[in-house]
């Protein structure tokens, strides 16, 4: 896996979402570096000013006789509240509540697994076929009904997601065992994953690129093994990877597709960790 992205600050965004919520964490973080300096000088402070020294005596009667940390201190609460309500809640809301119109995005289900990402897009029908948790096996990671009409040209995507630049993207994530998380450093994306849930996250890229999935959580001894490929594409660049799969997919109909796929990304990521 090529490594030009990612470096000291934060990694390059390329998401729609992405300046306001880099503009939040940057205001953040300079608030919480004046706050930190501010406390450190004024304990320095206090630490000379009212030290124990002959002559001088402990006035613990409470007596306000210094007044200025109180008026810090309500600014410092006003200005919490205006960046709350008024920064974050929209963003908030934005990403986890405004989700695009189903119709105009690209659908997908990622689920994950220890140590794995599974991509499951519904071919070109636009319908997931069913899955059955008796149908999981090494070839077939979801389960995913072959015979269920809305199945039969669905297509599952070892490890890697594939999107079009510039649509709106909706990830439905579930796991099949533990609890990960799904981050997309360059699309700001990082979501919890719990299992027995379906949890949606939208996005939407805004340049093409070769990037890479990461799982957020500790989510056992393969977890740092769990890093996948995401690949923004242009449109045309989409729709040619799509159909190729959709026809490799006719071409072998007798054999699940999703074996053939899962032997090429394994031998993909074999030869990336070299
Ligand atoms: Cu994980």
């Amino acid at each position: 896996m090529e490594h030009p992205h990612y470096g000291f600050w934060l990694p390059p965004n390329i998401s729609t979402n992405g300046a306001e919520i880099d503009n939040l964490i940057s205001v953040l973080h300079w608030f919480m570096a004046v706050l930190f300096v501010g406390w450190a000088v004024y304990l320095v402070y206090c630490l000379v000013r009212f030290r124990e020294r002959p002559g001088h005596e402990a006035d613990i009667s409470g007596s306000a006789h210094f007044s200025l940390p109180k008026y810090v201190e309500i600014g410092i609460i006003i200005f919490e509240a205006i960046s709350l309500i008024f920064f974050s809640f929209p963003i908030w809301s934005k990403v986890k509540k405004d989700f695009p119109n189903e119709a105009e995005a690209l659908v997908v289900r990622v689920t994950a697994e220890q140590f794995a990402w599974t991509v499951h897009y519904a071919g070109k029908d636009g319908k997931f076929g069913q899955l059955k948790i008796e149908l999981i096996d090494g070839t077939n990671p979801v389960g995913l009904d072959r015979e269920d009409p809305n199945g039969k040209d669905d297509i599952l995507s070892p490890n890697t997601l594939n999107i079009p630049v510039n649509k709106p993207i909706i990830a439905k994530l579930a796991s099949k065992d533990v609890i990960h998380n799904f981050f997309l450093p360059v699309m700001r994306v990082k979501q919890d994953i719990i299992p027995g849930m379906t949890v949606p996250v939208w996005f939407q890229a805004t340049q093409t690129g070769k990037f890479e999935i990461g799982c957020a959580q500790l989510c056992g001894v393969g977890h740092t093994q769990m890093r996948g490929f995401f690949n923004v594409m242009s449109q045309e660049e989409f729709e040619a990877w799509y159909q190729e799969e959709e026809k490799s997919l006719l071409a072998s109909s007798t054999e699940p597709i999703s074996g053939k796929t899962l032997k090429i990304a394994k031998i993909q990521t074999i030869k990336e960790s070299k």
